[in-house]
């Protein structure tokens, strides 16, 4: 009895413990690092709502992004090409799914430019 109440506890807390705004708005942050010839997200998935990309041009060339859903009829989000040490952000409504990211410069996603994003409820 002593250890089913000590489970009880521990399953009452563990819920609790749950961060304030878990539900489907929360905000959530992507970092998206560009080089030659590599694109790196600081995490592999971040929750559907509104989502802070931040990308950050770590390379010696210039380089810009699109972001598209692979779903049929997704539209592709553009940002403009950055110089090297350039940076911005902006801040997307994604909805649930699958999300490709690359460098659109000629050449740059088939050297490896390129990076899935999932997108949860
Ligand atoms: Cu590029």
């Amino acid at each position: 009895m002593r250890r089913l109440i000590v489970i009880l506890v521990v399953a009452v807390y563990g819920t609790a413990a749950l961060p304030a705004g878990a539900g489907t708005d929360a905000f959530s942050f992507v970092q998206v690092v560009e080089k030659e010839w590599t694109l790196t997200l600081s995490r592999p998935s971040v929750r559907a709502g509104s989502v802070s990309l931040e990308l950050v041009n770590f390379g010696m060339d210039n380089h810009d992004l699109v972001v598209k859903g692979t779903k049929a009829g997704a539209k592709p989000l553009t940002f403009k090409q950055l110089d090297p040490r350039g940076r911005t952000e902006r801040t997307l409504r994604l909805t649930p799914g699958r999300y490709a990211l690359w460098c659109s410069i000629a050449g740059h996603k088939a050297k490896g430019m390129h990076a899935t994003l999932i997108v949860t409820k």
